[in-house]
């Protein structure tokens, strides 16, 4: 294993920002005027053998551990990978960076087909991801995908999600599911919380602490994640303090389960991640 050592840095007057080619893996943004936004482990590895901790990890082409629930390593092979940069450019809205991957530099035995994934990062007033996924092969494929955001919140037991009223969501915390459950009016925090909503809207989380309000579009995805491990969870992650799961909450633009995306041959798909902060 190698250690990744510091990571690309983005600045502008609009924002900065910081991420690894392991995984195409932003780490870290703050707009002008504001906190940092994004959550990054104490405790994360920073190797190239094993997933960063925090930030916005790639996950693709599954999901945990895939629709047949046996894959490995968990949320795909991409966000372990060695994506090639292809460079940065200022612009209006602020630093543009772009990477690329295809199946001829990260590939596994239950994805074995031809792709090429390019990652477009906007660090500006908003942080803007794109991911484009091109089927390159000669056979259709199918995948899930989510970019598996960690937001910096004040204490999650103050913080509340809302724009998921009326949803139905798949609850994968210990002892729910299989069935979908709905939503009952904004998140709250009272325990280990993993759900799967099915929903494209926008989702904003109300952090009183912070004094901001964060809010998340999307584009091409059908699935809103929100995540957090809560105590137990936090304590048994070793790339994860036992006290920072007060700090932070997945909430993931995706496509997963029976959203899975699938690709004919020459097609392409593109995910769009949209980040903008405002003072409550
Ligand atoms: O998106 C939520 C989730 O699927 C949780 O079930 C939890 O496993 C989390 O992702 C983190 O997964 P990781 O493989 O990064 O530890």
């Amino acid at each position: 294993m190698t250690h990744l050592g510091e990571p690309r840095l983005f600045t502008s007057a609009a924002a900065t920002g910081a991420a690894y080619d392991h995984g195409a893996h932003v780490v870290a943004w703050t707009p002008a005027g504001h906190e940092p936004v994004l959550w990054l482990s104490a405790l994360s590895a920073l190797d190239d053998g094993a997933p960063i901790r925090g930030g916005v990890p790639i996950c693709w082409p599954w999901f945990g551990p895939g629709r047949t629930r046996d894959l490995a390593p968990a949320h795909g092979f991409v966000r372990v990978a060695p994506w090639r940069f292809e460079g940065a450019e200022e612009s209006a809205e602020g630093v543009v960076a772009t990477w690329s991957l295809t199946n001829e530099v990260a590939s596994a035995e239950p994805f074995p087909y031809d792709y090429r994934a390019t990652y477009r990062a906007v660090f500006g007033a908003e942080l803007e991801l794109t991911l484009v996924v091109e089927n390159t092969g000669s056979e259709s494929f199918s995948y899930e995908e989510a970019l598996h955001t960690y937001l910096s919140v004040g204490d999650i037991r103050q913080t509340t999600v809302t724009g998921l009223d009326g949803v139905a969501y798949l609850d994968k915390a210990p002892g729910g599911g299989p069935d979908l459950v709905t939503q009952e009016g904004d998140i709250t925090f009272t325990g280990e919380t993993d759900r799967v909503y099915e929903s494209g809207e926008p989702v904003t989380v109300i952090d009183p602490v912070l004094g901001r309000r964060i809010t998340i579009t999307t584009g091409g995805a059908a699935n809103r994640v929100v995540w957090n491990p809560w105590v137990a969870k936090a304590a048994a992650m070793p790339d994860f303090g036992d006290n920072e799961w007060t700090d932070m909450v997945c909430v993931e633009g995706a496509n997963a389960l029976g959203n899975a995306v699938v690709l004919a041959p020459g097609a392409r798909h593109t995910l769009t991640y949209t980040v903008s902060v405002t003072p409550l």
